[in-house]
């Protein structure tokens, strides 16, 4: 089988235990997110689909005021915080994790000093170069994601010697800039970024050959729900994509993915368990 990742992630003063299987819910308070853009954009909305994510079984809440769908045009910083602070300063009351999903430095702190626990960047801390030092400063988890390009451009003509091994040298890259900003191993996780400059064949191939990028030993995430990857597979629209991404799911969890960021909470969390059990890690 493949190489045990660490079965812990350090997020500030708080330590999840990923030696089952984690679920990340996504809570998009933004106009124009992929599939459900609009409808969670009124903080209040927000919230309430946050806290029925608690209660279909999350074990993290990505909070995020940008989108980064394919085309995507950057938000301003003011809009973007305007979004998602009071949504984190409202579900800090719970006991969930807290992540925020952004690529701004300012967006993160102000996230962290209201109590998020995590800073989801995108970017992998290239897109701001204060990123790593607010991440450091708070001893928050990051999540380390990789994208070929920008959401802007990162779908014109994606190209790979062999992805998987390219992601594979991008990640011991990136930990190495991570640690010489002051992050700790523990506080890191990676993700291989489906469907951020790639084709269908490449969102494939990360699938079926996710345990060759645990040999760093941390544990890695992954976010293949509703993507178009599976559009394109079954010729189904965004709201279709249920069983698509149960099946993204399981063989992530079979394949050793330690988290799976997801729409559908409660359905996931059902998938991802059964995957986990199989594999051997209930
Ligand atoms: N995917 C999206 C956004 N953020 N973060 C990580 N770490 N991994 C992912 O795969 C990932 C991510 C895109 O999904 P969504 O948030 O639903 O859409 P949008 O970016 O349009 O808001």
């Amino acid at each position: 089988m493949f190489p045990e990742a660490s079965p812990y992630w350090q997020c500030r003063d708080r330590w999840l235990d990923l030696r089952s299987v984690a679920v990340m819910g996504i809570v998009n308070v933004t106009p124009d997110s992929f599939s459900d853009g609009g409808r969670f954009l009124d903080p209040e909305r927000a919230v309430a689909h946050g806290l029925q994510l608690i209660a279909d079984g999350a074990d993290i809440l990505d909070i995020g005021g940008e989108s980064t769908r394919p085309g995507a045009e950057p938000v301003p910083a003011d809009v973007e915080l305007r979004r998602v602070l009071p949504v984190v300063e409202r579900l800090r009351q719970t006991n969930v994790l807290l992540s925020i999903d952004t690529a701004k430095a300012v967006v993160a702190r102000a996230a962290l000093e209201a109590g998020a626990h995590i800073v989801n960047d995108v970017t992998a801390l290239r897109g701001d170069p204060e990123m790593a030092h607010v991440a450091a400063d708070f001893g928050a988890g990051v999540v380390l994601m990789h994208m070929q390009g920008t959401p802007r451009t990162m779908q014109a003509n994606p190209t790979y010697r062999d992805v998987v091994a390219e992601i594979g040298g991008f990640f011991a890259e990136r930990r190495q800039a991570a640690r010489a900003a002051g992050i700790a191993d523990e506080c890191m996780v990676f993700d291989p970024g489906i469907g951020f400059g790639k084709t269908l064949e490449h969102n494939l191939a990360i699938l079926r050959r996710l345990g060759e990028l645990l040999s760093l030993g941390r544990p890695v995430l992954v976010g293949p729900s509703r993507k178009s990857f599976i559009g394109k597979v079954l010729d189904v629209p965004v709201e279709d994509r249920l069983e698509g991404t149960a099946a993204a799911v399981a063989i992530a969890v079979w394949n050793g993915a330690a988290i799976v960021r997801v729409h559908d909470v409660r359905a996931m969390k059902r998938v991802a368990q059964m995957a986990a059990a199989i594999r051997g890690s209930l």
